[in-house]
């Protein structure tokens, strides 16, 4: 480790007293001036997990997300491009608390967790780190590249401006592959281009069925699904990307983006309700690890297609090639939601389906979790965060089925095709470039329409408020957050509010990302619902 004073000065440069951070459900996020102390901190932290995880590349991703532009934040992805393992996710907020407070209290707390840990502060590690587009992003890579330097063998990969999911992508493929290929953002687009091209020379698709228009939010995605779609024989002249203005920091996620296509329920700015040619519309937030569908029907009607409806897509089709090729039972198919995927989709998935559906509380590493549980885990959140996992086993399976001689050249072809979609889904995050061509090679090889897609099940009317409330921590819940422990006494309330109306779900949740409490409610008609929701809200407010 540096020497003590050096160490001192550095400290002194970025770190300030008087604020308490937390590592939430999507790391670090907060306004990006208050950020610079944690920065450093994270530098620090993310040298130490790549130490103790014996030098493999931890990945680090600078971004805010959907937040407005002046927000910025941090996440640290382990080494199989997954989320932070949640020990370290407190160790990371006491280390940066521990920073707001003096240079003493910072080396102490420090020490200690090194000691704790085992690690040797001199032994080799690897980070590699990537940001979004937003204007904070070089400032705060500095104080994060200050504090990575207190450890003096920890080599930095900078790759830039990237998408999240590269991000994760990149990092999970840098540690897998020591000796091949540089591992960089044309890595990823040949990696899901050559999935993509197999696909569709598997199943004869010659070109996409309809235009697809983009909304990139002016995000990093835009530059990004540019480069890496624009020179390809498919998509090129088929696709065009709307709020691409990325290098204006302001227009970031403004009246475009997945969050307020989802939460309007509504087009974004720059895409027109019009019919003249068949067309799918979609949506990715900030930094593209999410994603939603839509078009507009015959009358010009706004249709959105969400997670929910990807996740059902994705499980309908995995269903399908598992039984035509008689691999229903060997390889088990399961679809993680959380509670607020529209009760119609859970019906569809359980009841017309058959495939079993387990809900876990919100934010993306709980779904994921829980999907590697099944050889294919198709896990989204009705906001659009989500992908499909394959395990181990489903690789051996394929495998061993492909290497048998007496198979059916049917069978070899779903077979192959199950193959493939494991390489064209990037099975580390939601991402919104692969989902999006996810559920374009799907379309395509089921040969259905968006509103075909949209007809397999109706959702139930919904609505979801934000209440402000004195202290959102008193909200405490239970059963994947469907019911409330604590306020003592709400929950009945609740109850009794539901058993009002037909179909009805409603609960209560304190947000993990902004200062407020949320509200969903759904029932059968959109007046009842609305209704639901407001007298929820009422007895929340009546009750804080
Ligand atoms: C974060 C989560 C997202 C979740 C959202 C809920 C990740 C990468 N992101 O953005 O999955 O839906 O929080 O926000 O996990 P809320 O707690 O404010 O409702
Ligand atoms: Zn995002």
């Amino acid at each position: 480790m540096l020497d003590k004073g050096t160490l001192e000065r550095l400290f002194k440069t970025y770190c300030k007293p008087g604020f308490t951070y937390a590592y939430g459900t999507a790391g670090f996020r907060y306004k990006a001036d208050v950020l610079d102390t944690v920065m450093f901190t994270t530098g620090v932290l993310a040298g130490l997990r790549s130490i103790y995880m014996e030098g493999r590349t931890v990945g680090v991703m600078i971004t805010a997300s959907h937040n407005p532009p002046e927000d910025n934040g941090v996440k640290i992805v382990d080494p199989k491009g997954e989320m932070l393992e949640q020990s370290w996710e407190s160790y990371a907020t006491d280390l940066a608390n521990s920073a707001t407070q003096d240079f003493t209290a910072f080396s102490v707390f420090l020490q200690k967790l090194v000691h704790e840990l085992g690690i040797d502060t001199n032994a080799p590690g690897n980070i590699a780190i990537a940001r979004d587009s937003r204007e904070s992003g070089p400032r705060l890579l500095r104080a994060f590249l200050s504090g990575s330097r207190i450890l003096p063998n920890i080599r930095i990969t900078d790759h830039g401006l990237l998408t999240t999911p590269q991000l994760h992508f990149l990092t999970s493929k840098g540690n897998e592959q020591q000796n091949g290929p540089a591992v960089d953002r044309f890595f990823y687009y040949k990696e899901f281009l050559s999935a993509w091209d197999d696909i569709t020379a598997l199943c004869g698709i010659k070109s996409l069925p309809y235009k697809l228009e983009i909304d990139a939010a002016n995000g990093i995605g835009a530059p990004r699904v540019k480069e890496m779609l624009s020179a390809h024989k498919f998509f090129d002249g088929n696709f065009r990307v709307v709020n691409d203005d990325w290098q204006t920091p302001a227009s970031l996620n403004h009246l475009c983006g997945a969050d307020y296509v989802k939460t309007n329920q509504r087009l974004p700015h720059g895409i027109q309700a019009k019919n003249d040619c068949p067309r799918i519309c979609c949506s990715f937030d900030g930094d593209a690890d999410r994603i939603v569908f839509y078009f507009c029907d015959s009358k010009g009607q706004f249709r959105l297609l969400d997670g929910d409806k990807m996740a059902t897509l994705f499980a309908k089709f995995f269903q399908s090639i598992l039984s035509s090729v008689n691999l229903q039972e060997s390889l088990s198919l399961g679809v993680v939601q959380t509670a607020y995927a529209n009760g119609s989709s859970t019906h569809y998935i359980e009841q017309v389906l058959g495939i079993p559906v387990t809900c876990t509380p919100t934010g993306v590493k709980h779904l994921h979790h829980e999907a590697i549980n099944h050889d294919i885990g198709v896990y989204f959140e009705a906001n659009g965060h989500g992908t499909v996992v394959f395990s181990k086993k489903f690789d051996e399976v394929v495998s061993r089925g492909l290497s048998n001689r007496h198979q059916s050249s049917s069978t070899l072809q779903s077979l192959r095709l199950l193959s493939k979609f494991s390489n064209l889904i990037n099975q580390t995050v939601g991402d919104a470039i692969s989902d999006m061509m996810g559920v374009l090679a799907v379309l395509s090889i089921l040969g259905w329409s968006p509103q075909k897609w949209d007809l397999e099940y109706t959702d139930l009317p919904n609505k979801l408020v934000k209440v402000l409330v004195p202290d959102r921590t008193v909200y405490k819940t239970t059963n994947a957050e469907r019911q409330l422990l604590s306020p003592p006494g709400l929950q009945g309330k609740i109850d009794a509010l539901v058993a009002d109306y037909q179909h009805a779900r409603s609960f209560v949740r304190a947000s993990g990302t902004e200062d407020a409490v949320r509200v969903y409610a759904e029932a059968s008609t959109r007046e009842e619902a609305d209704s639901l929701a407001s007298r929820v809200s009422q007895v929340v407010k009546h009750n804080s």
